[in-house]
């Protein structure tokens, strides 16, 4: 029997092709809805200056850690606000608001990404100063968040060494996406086995363009040249 409305199995592919069919169209319709507030949002970010960066990752690879060493490396540099996306809890935004940047929390409820909408909603909170830099953390996820636009100027991958080197030809959409990859936690490089320059060879078979960093955000190594790329970045927008 088809497994959607029992109506015989003979029907089965007939029924998948149109239950596909109107699944593709609920997610285009889902992503251009999505497409007209990112493009409301750049659109802000332009008029007023601002750097947006979408960080993005599986859960845990350190985005929290990095953008607190950033912020108190550059703090006194640049203007610089956070929105925070996680299902549940304002945890990282406490994180982050220990360093005494404006900072938003959305919580997503079941929703594995952040959406556009929500960050224009989000803007009207934090009010980001003129010329600034934003950091939007996204759900910890390395599939669905590549998927939606959120106005940003760059997509930025954070990759940590414990997850294994073979993760951009897992999920390369999101390698596909980003015009960096930060490799973090290389502090445990001797502890796990992965292979640096493997890595970047299968990200650059993804994406040839991508810039690629190698981090510790508990050590700071690799924290001069990741402020660097910043700064640059924020002077050439
Ligand atoms: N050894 C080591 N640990 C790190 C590094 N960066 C982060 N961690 C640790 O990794 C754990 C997760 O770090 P977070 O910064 O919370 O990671 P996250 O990506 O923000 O996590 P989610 O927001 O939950 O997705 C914490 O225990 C950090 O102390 C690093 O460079 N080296
Ligand atoms: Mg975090």
């Amino acid at each position: 029997m088809c497994g959607y409305c029992g109506c015989g199995h003979e029907h089965k592919h007939e029924h998948d092709h149109a239950h596909d069919s109107r699944i593709m169209q609920i997610e285009q319709d889902i992503l251009g809805e999505n497409q007209r507030f990112a493009d409301q949002n750049r659109a802000y970010f332009t008029q007023h200056g601002i750097l947006t960066l979408n960080l993005m990752s599986s859960p845990g690879s350190g985005k929290t850690t990095l953008l607190v060493e950033t912020i108190r490396a550059l703090k006194h540099r640049c203007a610089i606000s956070v929105i925070e996306g996680d299902q549940q809890t304002d945890l990282d935004a406490q994180r982050i608001a220990a360093t005494a940047v404006p900072v938003v929390q959305i919580n997503t409820g079941k929703a594995c990404h952040l959406n556009a909408h929500r960050i224009g909603h989000a803007l009207s909170d934090l009010a980001p100063s003129n010329n600034s830099v934003l950091f939007i953390e996204n759900v910890g996820n390395l599939v669905c968040p590549a998927l939606f636009d959120l106005g940003e100027k760059a997509k930025i991958v954070i990759l940590s060494v414990t997850e294994g080197d073979d993760k951009p030809l897992k999920y390369p959409h999101m390698f596909a996406e980003a015009s960096l990859m930060i490799i973090n936690k290389i502090d445990l490089l001797p502890y796990v086995s992965f292979n640096v320059a493997q890595c970047i060879e299968y990200a650059r078979r993804i994406n040839p363009h991508i810039a690629v960093l190698q981090t510790s955000a508990t050590t700071q190594q690799g924290l001069l040249p990741w402020c660097d790329w910043l700064l640059k970045t924020h002077a050439a927008a």
